[in-house]
């Protein structure tokens, strides 16, 4: 049986995997509500495919608590925030969740930490709970390091398809942990050591965002100097050996955004560049707030409550809000006292912010200025009832030909 702590964005699908391919899983979170809401059969988030793969875990058998089980494996995908001041990992639900394991688990029992952590946070803080109890990593418990991969809006794919990483203290857990995923992943799962597999999850995640700053600063420099960045992009991307991402409002979620700040808090001096890109990403939404100047300017509309913002999410088709470029825009215009702009997600039903509307056609008939945050396919479905609009498209979901008052970032 395997007992997976921390039933989340990550912890939850991965349960509904390990019970569907035919493990009994128990998942364990310390919210008695979302568990509740669990047993109920209710999922707490929308994900694709996530319903169906709901059912097939509940026939067979999962079952979800707020204690910690007596069994041979666990698995914890419990959140690791960040410490804004130090920008360093906080790994303080990590210490908790393995303390809880801990109290009740089989001698010899493997604990497997899915959860993203920086390179040393195993040595620095983990084996030295187990110490502490006078435990021997290694026979009384084998302590193993599987960084989950996945992104919101393929999850259940990814879980199958991508390759996986394991990092264990000997092969020999290695390979049980390797021959356990393979139940549902087909993909190839390479065993490392655990101070491998923390550094690489981080540096996936960092390598992506330093790859957006160069498209987000190349977006500046194409703005200040009235160039096309995306005829750019696209004429450059069909060098072979050159692949530019896309520019954007900023970059969100709990990942991306978050990861690389790890590595400047670890190693202060050294990790310059990825300093760099993290200052460029997190200034775009201060960029976005400049474009809709401009176009306010141009127009002569004086009154920001004319402006809608579209996307509340972090990216297209999710509803998860962390760390969103449209939520550090609205911490901007905050600071600056400038209230009353309008916000608008069809996939964040609770209002979570001012001036948030619930229905598409009153959030419309409100504004001049559309801002285009998140590129939704609602709001690509949804582009007849855009004509008279002035509209600002931060992710190039529209092409020039479609509206005469279309503008980029
Ligand atoms: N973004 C851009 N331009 C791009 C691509 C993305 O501005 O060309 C923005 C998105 O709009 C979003 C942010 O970056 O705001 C991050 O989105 P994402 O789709 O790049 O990635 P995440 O955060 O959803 O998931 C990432 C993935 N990591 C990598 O691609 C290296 C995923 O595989 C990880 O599992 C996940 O982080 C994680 O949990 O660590």
């Amino acid at each position: 049986m395997i007992n997976v702590i921390g039933l989340g964005y990550i912890g939850l699908p991965t349960a509904l995997m390990f019970a569907r391919s035919g493990v009994k899983v128990v998942g364990t979170d310390n919210n008695k509500q979302l568990v509740n809401s669990l047993t109920e059969g209710k999922l707490t988030y929308e994900e694709n495919g996530l319903e169906k793969l709901f059912k097939e875990a509940q026939e067979n058998g999962i079952e979800f608590s707020t204690e910690y089980q007596r069994t041979s494996t666990y698995l914890l995908a419990v959140p690791t925030p960040y410490i804004k001041e130090s920008k360093k990992l906080d790994p303080k639900y990590v210490i908790s969740a393995l303390n809880g394991v801990l109290d009740v688990c089989e001698k010899g029992a493997t604990i497997i930490i899915e959860s993203t952590i920086t390179p040393g946070t195993i040595d620095r803080y983990i084996r030295p709970e187990i110490e502490k109890r006078n435990l021997v990593t290694g026979v009384d418990v084998h302590l193993v390091h599987a960084p989950e991969r996945i992104i919101p809006g393929n999850m259940i794919y990814e879980l199958e398809h991508n390759p996986r990483t394991i990092g264990a203290d000997s092969r020999e857990i290695g390979n049980e942990v390797k021959s356990l995923y393979s139940k549902f992943c087909n993909a190839d799962i390479i065993v490392t050591d655990i101070r491998s597999a923390e550094m690489s999850k981080i540096v996936e995640n960092t390598f992506r965002d330093v790859n957006i700053a160069f498209a987000n600063e190349l977006a500046k420099i194409c703005r200040s100097d009235e160039m096309d960045i995306y005829e750019i992009i696209k004429i450059a991307n069909m060098h072979p050996r050159v692949n530019i991402l896309q520019p954007g409002p900023g970059v969100g979620g709990h990942c991306i955004s978050v990861d690389p700040w790890f590595l400047v808090g670890d190693y202060p001096g050294l990790a310059n560049l990825i300093l760099a890109a993290r200052k460029i990403n997190d200034s775009m939404p201060q960029h976005v707030l400049s474009r809709i100047r401009d176009i306010m300017r141009e127009h002569n509309i004086k009154d920001i409550s004319k402006v809608g913002l579209y996307g509340l999410a972090y990216k297209e088709n999710v509803d998860d809000t962390r760390e969103s470029p449209t939520l550090q825009l609205l911490e901007r215009m905050d600071e600056h006292l400038a209230f009353g702009v309008k916000v608008y997600d069809p996939f964040v039903k609770d209002r979570i912010v001012d001036n948030q509307f619930v229905n598409f056609k009153d959030f419309l008939n409100e504004i001049d200025i559309l801002v285009v945050m998140v590129g939704h396919d609602h709001i690509i479905s949804n582009i007849d009832r855009l004509k008279n609009k002035l509209i600002l498209d931060t992710k190039k979901v529209f092409i020039e030909v479609e509206f005469s008052n279309l503008y980029y970032i």
